[in-house]
């Protein structure tokens, strides 16, 4: 990483948002897949999407208050809904409701001083040419309509393009692809199925200084440990520091999942946040606004109490 990243490490602390139609499902961000519900059902979500509650300033706010140095909102989570206002794609908060959410998570993100981050998914379920689908096929299933995974990776980085060139600076970006359907026995063939290469080039032409995570299935910027501490301060083989960022849930859920109530104390996610930074790491804390935007009560319960211990602790 070069000096124009240098904030990542000083940072420390960030707040992931994961945001989506799922949040209306309230019932984990995976629940598409998870309940093999039918597109056309699934895509009924985004006729009622209305957000009335998603105030970027408010969680943008309470991040700072928080003491975390940046934001990364999910753009595109697996099911393939955007958040901003695209020129490729009508499945968008902008096609539901006229809101571009990105951009106002950007603006709000500014305007607090923190960095500004994107979650966005590689594979996506509802592209008709995504070629690994979400019902995870097994291998001697039938084959499916023909698809033509070109047009998904040419239809992806124009997404890409559209987020890095319309929201002014964007300080991260965490890309992020997981085929349940390895578990099947059938596999996509990362990372060619996205260009993963060029993906990355096209990153740092747009936004020369822009960190990326390690999870188009090549090596980026730093390493991202899901859900759990690393037991040691992670070093390459010759010994150097390696840059890595836990991302971690408050409850076992990315997206809001309103029955789930197996919440981390605030004390155990500060002992998080201590265990994290003395070895040499970040942390990447999650809150899943429910269908109408809103930070669940739970949540800024928690954000209310770290916030207070910063206060305590992050005199200087
Ligand atoms: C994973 C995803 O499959 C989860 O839904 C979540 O977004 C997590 C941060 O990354 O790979």
């Amino acid at each position: 990483a070069g000096p124009g990243r240098d904030w990542f490490t000083h940072a420390r602390f960030g707040m992931f948002v994961h945001f989506g139609l799922y949040s209306l499902a309230a019932r984990h961000e995976w629940v598409m897949s998870r309940e093999r519900t039918p597109l056309a059902e699934y895509e009924r979500y985004a006729e009622v999407f209305d957000p009335d509650l998603f105030d970027a300033r408010a969680i943008a706010r309470a991040a700072r208050a928080a003491g975390m140095g940046y934001v990364v909102l999910t753009s595109k989570h697996h099911e393939g809904f955007g958040l901003w206002d695209s020129a490729v794609s009508d499945y968008t908060s902008a096609a539901a409701c006229g809101r571009d959410l990105v951009a106002e998570f950007a603006d709000a993100a500014r305007a607090e001083g923190l960095r500004v981050g994107l979650y966005h998914s590689l594979i996506d379920w509802h592209h008709p040419d995504f070629t690994v689908d979400y019902l995870h096929p097994r291998r001697d299933d039938p084959p499916g309509p023909p698809r033509d995974m070109a047009r998904y990776r040419a239809y992806l980085h124009a997404q890409v393009r559209e987020l890095l060139t319309g929201y002014g600076r964007v300080d991260y970006l965490f890309f992020d692809y997981t085929y349940a359907e390895d578990r099947d026995g059938v596999r996509g063939k990362y990372p060619e199925d996205w260009a993963a290469d060029e993906l990355l080039a096209m990153a740092r032409e747009l936004q020369p200084d822009i960190v990326v995570n390690d999870r188009l299935g090549i090596p980026g910027d730093l390493v991202t440990p899901e859900q759990y501490q690393p037991a040691s301060p992670m070093r390459a083989p010759d010994g150097s520091p390696i840059v890595w960022e836990a991302c971690q849930t408050l409850n076992g859920s990315w997206g809001y999942d309103r029955d789930n109530t197996r919440f981390k104390t605030p004390d155990l996610l500060v002992r998080m946040l201590v265990d994290t930074v003395a070895k040499g790491g970040n942390l990447l804390l999650n809150v899943g606004p429910d269908g109408r935007g809103a930070l669940p009560a739970r949540d800024v319960t928690t954000l209310d109490a770290l916030a207070g211990w910063m206060r305590l602790h992050g005199r200087s």
